[in-house]
């Protein structure tokens, strides 16, 4: 134990705290990722991406030891290993998990494929033959985001011609002098408008919403339950942009939750699985519609269907994108718990992987030294991952069957079900059951249906799936 607490602290440490040089500045790392989204010119992105991978090399030996202890104590909790371990929180046996998840993936990958494709089109177009080959992977320095997990930063480069919906949502909230707590208070009214109660006050006091200027913390978000009642937290080093806005819903979604299961027996104090905790504030975030905005008065036109083609790829960008992604994190920590890879082979395992699901490849040569997964938060904390893809589904199967119960009869994602107290108290029926029933009965509670599918997803995309489709038509989307 304790030599687990010596690596493990020593790796989250390293990948929390300290800045990053570029050209004789200082720059917070927390910075850095807000830059991935915003800088266009490749060879400065090239440069943060690079510098940011340079601090995990020192994690590498740590991380296999840590395997080592993680291994030993889940097999004597009687599992394979501890990624067997983690998957057997799904209430099924861990492969037949495996194997769900493969089927969710089959599902949506139609999604993605056509995507992919378009987007490396288009940063073919911005960046040249040389930069973006159209033959092969697209270097994830271009995708907006430090880990190529979310694209929505590079709209503007993606886009549909036609079909501007006028507004960038980073914009709105930058204009409207939105600050941290201001985006708090936001979220927390959009919960407030379903019928939950507000957050106490010891919510205001004790979370952390900007980044401290006098010490370091780990700026990573996330949500705490104190003490299993109402001392509920937040930890955020928040910056006033879209991407933030989102994840400050996210957070929330967790306090909702935690608060909302605190009467149960203390083992029950969790999510139905992990992929529930995860989803609840997402699916709260995708009824931030025009609609919405316009609510709020933070927008003053909601632009008209000419637009939807529009706000699709805004969303898809994010979420279709990030599917990937969710998903192929555990699929390389799968193969480091059970000795597929190896120290020597961690980074080249990554990489295949990251290139297989997502089509993404570095840009500049990455080697057996390198521990490019330690990058990324979740490895060093060794926090699992498939929840987020879980959740990537559950969400939209959560949105539709809020919006169906709310009568709604529009295109999905033009649905806000904001104020709708007969969806919230519906909601509020499977928050409470935290992890009490196994986790299709949480499901069926709340979407009347136990089963977990891609078709919400399906659903709420077709209409940008089948334009990048006519997009595509004559391109080659292999790699
Ligand atoms: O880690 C998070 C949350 C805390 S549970 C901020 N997320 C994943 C990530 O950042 O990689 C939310 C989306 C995916
Ligand atoms: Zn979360």
């Amino acid at each position: 134990a304790q030599e687990l607490a010596d690596v493990s602290t020593r790796m989250r440490s390293a990948y929390a705290m300290g800045a990053i040089d570029l050209d004789g500045a200082s720059v917070a790392r927390a910075d850095l990722e807000v830059m991935m989204g915003t800088e266009r010119d490749p060879d400065r992105l090239e440069e943060i991406w690079t510098k940011w991978r340079e601090v995990p090399v020192s994690m590498k030996d740590d991380y296999s030891r840590m395997v080592e202890i993680a291994n030993a104590g889940a097999q004597e909790l009687g599992y394979a290993d501890m990624g067997a371990m983690w998957r057997s929180r799904y209430d099924m046996d861990p492969d037949e998990f495996a194997a769900f998840t493969d089927r969710l993936w089959n599902e949506v990958k139609p999604l993605y494929d056509p995507l992919m494709c378009h987007v490396r089109a288009e940063l073919n177009e911005a960046y040249g033959d040389e930069a973006v080959p159209l033959d092969q992977p697209i270097p994830a320095h271009l995708l907006g985001n430090m880990w190529a997990q979310q694209w929505g930063n590079i709209y503007d480069l993606v886009a549909p011609p036609t079909a501007d919906p006028g507004y960038d949502l980073t914009e709105l909230l930058v204009d409207a002098d939105y600050d941290a707590m201001r985006m708090v208070e936001t979220g927390e009214a959009f919960f407030s408008s379903l019928g939950f109660d507000p957050l106490p006050e010891s919510f205001w006091e004790r979370s952390l919403f900007t980044k401290p200027a006098d010490r370091e913390v780990v700026c990573h978000a996330s949500a705490l339950s104190m003490d299993g009642a109402d001392d509920i937290r937040i930890k955020m080093c928040t910056s006033v942009n879209a991407d933030d806005f989102e994840t400050v819903h996210h957070e929330l979604g967790h306090n909702y939750y935690q608060r909302a299961y605190k009467e149960q027996s203390p083992i029950y104090w969790d999510g139905a699985n992990g992929g529930f905790h995860e989803a609840i504030g997402d699916m709260i975030a995708l009824s931030i519609t025009p609609e919405y905005l316009q609510q709020i008065g933070l927008l003053d036109r909601v632009p008209d269907a000419s637009s939807d083609l529009g706000l699709l790829m805004k969303r898809a960008l994010d979420k279709v994108a990030f599917l990937t992604f969710g998903l192929m994190v555990d699929r390389c920590r799968w193969q480091v718990f059970d000795g597929t890879l190896t120290p020597e082979t961690y980074n080249e395992g990554w990489w295949n992987l990251r290139r297989e699901y997502q089509g993404v490849r570095p840009p500049t040569e990455r080697t057996a030294d390198h521990f490019d997964p330690g990058g990324k938060y979740h490895i060093p904390n060794n926090v699992s991952y498939t929840r987020y893809f879980i959740a990537g589904i559950l969400q939209f199967q959560f949105h539709k069957a809020a919006c169906d119960l709310a009568g709604w009869d529009g295109p999905l994602h033009r649905c806000s079900i904001y104020g709708n107290e007969d969806v919230g108290e519906r909601f509020n029926a499977m928050l409470e059951m935290g992890a009490s029933q196994p986790w299709p009965e949480a499901l069926e509670a709340f979407t009347g249906s136990s089963e977990m599918n891609g078709s919400a997803v399906v659903e709420y995309f077709a209409p940008l799936v089948e334009w990048l489709e006519e997009q595509n038509e004559g391109r080659n989307c292999g790699m």
